[in-house]
């Protein structure tokens, strides 16, 4: 597709779909003074609820909520007239809008884009239609909607049928007429669900053709008030704010609690409540761990297959009706009289898993087991979300390479942030794949992302950027890291559209971003300001000052995957842990951080005896033939929290991986048992362990103490003890991140003082509960750095993190250490943050530690048995 230029229209953007996304991006950049044109396929405005005009076709989020932001005024002078709108009052808001806004002056209509090219010498993009004229522009936005290509599917003598046939989502302006004729309905999804009760209501016969029953709950429509929705936004900004970041994109989000910590009868109690209460979310919402926990799923599952048997008369069509996937891992359903259809005289349900349709007759549907006739045939099959409507255009980045073949038709999804992907310049994709849109309240979606990508444009030009796009590395990232959350939850186990599993040939892999829309948000807005960190500039002006915008990913150090987890501590909104109690503060749980516990041939939990009571250990024993070296090992937390769970994965691992038993020390915790408890617990401990060295199967020649930050600090006290007190003596001493000064004077403390997960306060506040009074922060059982000789010390292995607050004084206790003639291995991980070691279920680098760590160990153990 070669382009003179001079010969067709050059736009500074050009935007691809009228939907709600393309009509603000238009009004955005218009406002912006930039040259936009928007084109669309359809004759007007609306996008979706263009299309979507099937029988019972209405939202599935509170109306309420249901709005643009952006505009108070737009806000106020509209009102919706029930809880969930009508496709055709959406309709109605959606030309509102184009009409106070004059939008429609730079939309064409009528003119559906077929290609779009990016020319590297001109640095526009060249944008075809189907009659085969070009346009140009600058920047090239897909506002194409995640659910506008349909899926009609491809069944044997589809075209042979004789009546009429109907896609939902491409449904006719004018009323189709369903009175008194034999109907039947393929799909039951949402659409299928919200069309097949109005169906019922007209048709003579309607047969549902069901290949998966589906959970769904009363929406409970209702009448809108205009007086409620005048109070709802009393407060606009607290209000869009509460939306804004939130998990799906209204202002209210789950219970913080599992469905296991209530018991049955509570659990059900709170479902029926929600079932009467109605919503999208209300049932979900009971607990924050249905969409994570098999068990807890299955409360709020097998409930609704209980409302479904009380709902529907004949047994045998209740049945068949009963879902048996994860609850809520498809999106959630809301219907107005779904299950109770099924109740009427003039409707049948077939089962089309146990006997598949075969073929479509003249006549109607011909199933492995029965042939059924029929004058209308609506599809209700869904679409080929996200990525089909993108490849329906043919889309060539750099190098002449199209999306579709970079993407090898969705195998290889790679964006980043799901609103760019590497070889595409200037491209933008509004709510596209790999961002949390279809996850989400639309409307809250799309508005972040047009907002993020007018503010990109205008940097863009500000610094004379001419060409940007997202880098390789960037794009790698984004891409892990949206599979790595979908993966955590039960999201990815079941076959949906999201997956990409409703389209035959298609590839599965999950298609959004599963991490909610205010930590998203968190994430756009950081990457923005850290000068759109993760693109890259390809050329600019001469005078341009790129200095903001640079090559490479991460650029300023900080690793993104430990970026990211920042990002998700900040969104979960907990306050500083220095505003908690103790008891609060030790309830945290961060298990998902460091993955799923490995299988260890041994793990048996246990106690042991200390000066003046007991204290709980968990004993890992590795595969093989015994006497084992052996591993103390003493868990962080400040002395204050933590427990054996917070370390379970990485002793499991570094069982396995050093091949030595792994003792794990649940000592005394701080202020109920201030210093030097911690300290004589842990000592003990080892003292123990080299005592009954033989009954757990360990060589007490081969015993080494270990831990990460308190637990650093500990056993380092414990080498130091060890020494002073007359033994055991210990192979190794193994330092992750230990805290070694009672002092917050070092350039880490003030470098990384907050925003590094752990902060200079949350120490601060560690210490006073750890320690009696100041005095015994000059002790050396507390300050090991403060001892006076550490000669004749174990060797040691010392890892440090870039951003930690406590780097230095690690580091600075491995320099002693090396002074006094003790070997050590000192590391600092650069992009780390504290706590990384037992965060291996997103860190990459927490397994390499941990890996290093299990080498280290088992050198040393070599070490004396070659002796
Ligand atoms: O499509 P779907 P949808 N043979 O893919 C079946 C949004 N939406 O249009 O589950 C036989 O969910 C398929 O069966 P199975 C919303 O996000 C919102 O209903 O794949 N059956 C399924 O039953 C929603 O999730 C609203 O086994 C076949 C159905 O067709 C999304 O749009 C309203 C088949 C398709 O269900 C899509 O919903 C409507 C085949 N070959 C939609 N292929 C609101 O309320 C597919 N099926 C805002």
């Amino acid at each position: 597709m070669a382009l003179n230029q001079q010969s067709c229209q050059v736009f500074d953007a050009v935007v691809v779909g009228a939907g709600f996304s393309g009509l603000y991006m238009l009004h955005r950049l218009r406002e912006a003074g930039y040259s936009v044109r928007v084109y669309e396929a359809a004759d007007d405005v609306g996008g979706t609820w263009y299309w979507n005009r099937y029988p019972g076709a209405r939202c599935d989020i509170e109306s309420i909520y249901y709005n643009y932001t952006f505009s108070k005024e737009i806000l106020d002078e509209w009102t919706w007239s029930s809880r969930y709108a009508e496709q055709p009052e959406i309709l109605s808001y959606i030309n509102f809008v184009a009409d106070k806004l004059d939008l429609r002056r730079d939309i064409q209509f009528n003119t559906r884009i077929t290609a779009a090219r990016y020319n590297e010498e001109s640095r526009n993009w060249e944008i075809r239609m189907e009659d085969g004229t070009l346009v140009a522009a600058e920047y090239f936005i897909t506002a194409l909607g995640c659910l506008s290509s349909s899926n009609i599917p491809k069944i044997k003598g589809l075209d042979s049928f004789k009546g009429e046939m109907y896609h939902t989502g491409r449904w006719p302006h004018k009323k189709v007429d369903f009175s008194g004729k034999r109907v039947g309905v393929i799909g039951t999804g949402s659409s299928g669900i919200q069309a097949i009760p109005v169906i019922a209501k007209e048709a003579g016969h309607l047969t549902v053709f069901q290949r998966t029953p589906q959970y769904s709950c009363p929406a409970q429509n209702h009448p809108l008030e205009a007086e409620e929705i005048r109070k709802t936004w009393e407060n606009y900004d607290e209000t869009k704010q509460q939306m804004r970041y939130s998990q799906h994109g209204v202002p209210y989000g789950p219970r913080m609690r599992s469905a296991l910590e209530d018991s049955p009868e509570e659990r059900e109690r709170l479902y029926e409540k929600a079932w009467q209460e109605g919503g999208l979310f209300s049932l979900t919402y009971n607990y924050n761990d249905i969409a994570m926990v098999p068990e807890s799923n299955e409360t709020a599952a097998s409930f609704i297959r209980s409302k479904i048997k009380q709902i529907v008369h004949d047994p045998e069509v209740a049945q068949k009706l009963m879902p048996t996937y994860y609850y809520a891992t498809k999106r959630p359903i809301i219907d107005t009289n779904y299950f109770e259809t099924y109740n009427r005289e003039n409707v049948s349900l077939v089962d089309i898993k146990t006997a598949p349709i075969m073929e479509i007759t003249p006549d109607g549907i011909k199933t492995t087991d029965n042939e059924y006739e029929l004058d209308v045939l609506v599809f209700a099959t869904g679409f080929d979300a996200m990525t089909g409507p993108l490849f329906k255009i043919d889309i060539r980045g750099k190098n002449d390479v199209s999306l579709k073949d970079k993407w090898a038709d969705g195998a290889e999804l790679k964006t980043y942030l799901g609103l760019a992907t590497s070889g595409f310049p200037n491209m933008f994709m509004l709510t596209g794949p790999q961002s949390p849109s279809v996850l989400s309240n639309m409307m809250v979606s799309i508005e972040q992302h047009v907002d993020w990508v007018a503010d990109c444009i205008d940097y863009l030009r500000e610094h004379h950027l001419e060409a940007f796009e997202a880098t390789e590395e960037a794009e790698a990232f984004w891409s892990h890291q949206c599979r790595a959350i979908a993966d955590m939850s039960l999201l990815t186990k079941t076959d949906s559209w999201y997956m990409g599993a409703n389209i035959d040939g298609k590839p599965r892999g999950f298609l959004a971003f599963a991490g909610g829309v205010g930590l998203y948000r968190l994430i756009c807005d950081d990457i923005a300001a850290r000068g759109y960190e993760g693109f890259a500039s390809l050329l600019a002006h001469d005078n341009q000052d790129d200095s903001k915008v640079k090559e490479g990913f991460f650029v300023s150090n900080i690793d993104p995957q430990a970026w990211f987890i920042l990002k998700q501590l900040e969104s979960a909104g907990a306050p500083p842990m220095e505003q908690l109690t103790p008891e609060l503060a030790r309830m945290g749980d961060f298990s998902l951080l460091a993955g799923a516990p490995e299988e260890v041939a041994k793990v048996e939990n246990s106690t042991i005896p200390v000066p003046g009571g007991e204290i709980p250990v968990r004993i890992y024993t590795p595969e093989g033939e015994g006497p084992f070296p052996a591993l103390v090992y003493y868990h962080g937390g400040g002395w204050v929290i933590g427990n054996l769970d917070t370390v379970d994965v990485p002793c499991r691992m570094l069982a396995n991986r050093a091949g030595c038993v792994v003792v794990s020390v649940d000592y005394r915790l701080a202020p109920e048992h201030k210093f030097p408890t911690a300290a004589e617990d842990s000592y003990a401990a080892a003292k123990w362990l080299s005592e009954n060295a033989a009954s757990i199967q360990v060589d007490p020649e081969r015993i080494a103490v270990g831990g990460d930050s308190a637990g650093g600090n500990l056993a380092a006290v414990v080498a130091l003890m060890a020494r002073e007190q007359g033994g055991p003596s210990f192979a190794y001493q193994m330092l992750i991140y230990p805290v070694t000064n009672h002092a917050y004077d070092t350039d880490s403390y003030s470098d990384n003082a907050e925003g590094y997960f752990l902060t200079k306060n949350t120490m601060v506040w560690f210490w006073n509960h750890y320690l009696r009074n100041d005095e015994d922060g000059q002790n050396p059982y507390a300050s090991p750095l403060l001892a006076e000789d550490l000669s004749g010390l174990p060797p040691a292995l010392v890892i440090t993190a870039g951003f930690d607050p406590l780097r230095d004084e690690g580091e600075a206790y491995a320099e002693r250490l090396k002074a006094a003639g003790v070997p050590v291995e000192a590391t600092r991980y650069d992009g780390m943050i504290h706590g990384f070691f037992w965060m291996p279920g997103v860190l990459t680098e927490a397994h390499n530690a941990i890996n290093q760590a299990a080498n280290a160990l088992k050198d040393a153990f070599n070490a004396i048995k070659t002796r």
